[in-house]
C-alpha cells in the first residue's frame, strides 16, 4: 500500500447555485466537472467519493441546471503525519442536450461562462466525454472555451467498461490527436468498475494545495 496516496475520505453536498450570490461560503479551492448530459458525471462523482447516493444518477438527460457544490476531504499519510485537504467539487450543468430550448442554451452558456471565466477558486476542470463517441462539436467547443479561459483541463473518457481494452486505447488516441493532449491530460475511467480511481484522485490533488 502506498501511504502517500491521497484518498477521498468524506464528501457531502453543500449547495446548488444559479448565481454567484448562492456560492457556498467560505470559498475554497475548487475542481469542476463538465460534460454533455448523460456522460456519467454524477456516476463519476459517486465513484470517486465512494458515496453511492451523493450525486443523482439519471437515465433521462438534461435535468441538472444548477452549479452543484460538494465538499470533499482528502487524506494521505506522510510518514506518521496525517495530511488533509478540504476542497470543493463543482458539478456543472450538462451541455449539448438537443431538446433544450435555444434561449435556455444561451442562458446556460452565460451562467457557466461567467463561472469558468471568473472563479478565482477554480484550480482545474475535468471534461468528461463518453469513450464510445467520436469527438463532437460541442465537446471540441467546450475544450477550446476552457483553453481560452486558461483553465488547466483534463479529459476523462467515461464508461471505459463499455469497450474492449484495445478499442478503448484506440479511442484514447483519437482524442489525444483531436485535442492535442499528452498522456498527462487524458484518462479513461469506469464508474462501475472504479478503474483508475486512485490515479484520477492523485492527478486532481496535484492541482489542490
Ligand atoms: N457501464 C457504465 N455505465 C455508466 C458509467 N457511468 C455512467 N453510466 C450510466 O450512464 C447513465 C448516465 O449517468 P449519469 O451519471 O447520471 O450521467 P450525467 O448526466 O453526466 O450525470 C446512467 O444510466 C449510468 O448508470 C460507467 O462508467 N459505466
Ligand atoms: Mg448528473
Amino acid at each position: 500500500m502506498n501511504l502517500k496516496q491521497w484518498d477521498l475520505i468524506t464528501a457531502k453536498y453543500l449547495a446548488s447555485a444559479v448565481n454567484s450570490a448562492q456560492y457556498p461560503v467560505p470559498p475554497m479551492e475548487e475542481i469542476a466537472f463538465i460534460g454533455r448530459s448523460n456522460v456519467g458525471k454524477s456516476s463519476l462523482i459517486n465513484s470517486l467519493t465512494r458515496c453511492r447516493g451523493l450525486a443523482r444518477v439519471s437515465g433521462s438527460p438534461g435535468k441538472t441546471q444548477t452549479l452543484n457544490f460538494y465538499e470533499l476531504c482528502a487524506k494521505r499519510m506522510l510518514g506518521e503525519v496525517e495530511d488533509r485537504r478540504i476542497f470543493h467539487l463543482v458539478d456543472l450543468p450538462g451541455y449539448g442536450f438537443a431538446r433544450t430550448a435555444k434561449d435556455n442554451r444561451e442562458q446556460w452558456s452565460a451562467f457557466i461562462g461567467k463561472y469558468l471565466e471568473n472563479s478565482e477558486n477554480l484550480k482545474m476542470v475535468c471534461q468528461l466525454i463518453d469513450i464510445r463517441h467520436k469527438p463532437m462539436d460541442s465537446d471540441i467547443a467546450c475544450y477550446h472555451w476552457l483553453m481560452d479561459c486558461q483553465r488547466p483541463t483534463m479529459v476523462v473518457l467515461t464508461k471505459a467498461d463499455k469497450l474492449s481494452k484495445g478499442a478503448g486505447l484506440a479511442q484514447k488516441e483519437v482524442f489525444k490527436r483531436e485535442f492535442g493532449l499528452d498522456d498527462s491530460r487524458i484518462i479513461t475511467y469506469s464508474s462501475t468498475a472504479h478503474t483508475m480511481r486512485n490515479e484520477l484522485i492523485t492527478r486532481v490533488m496535484d492541482y489542490i494545495d
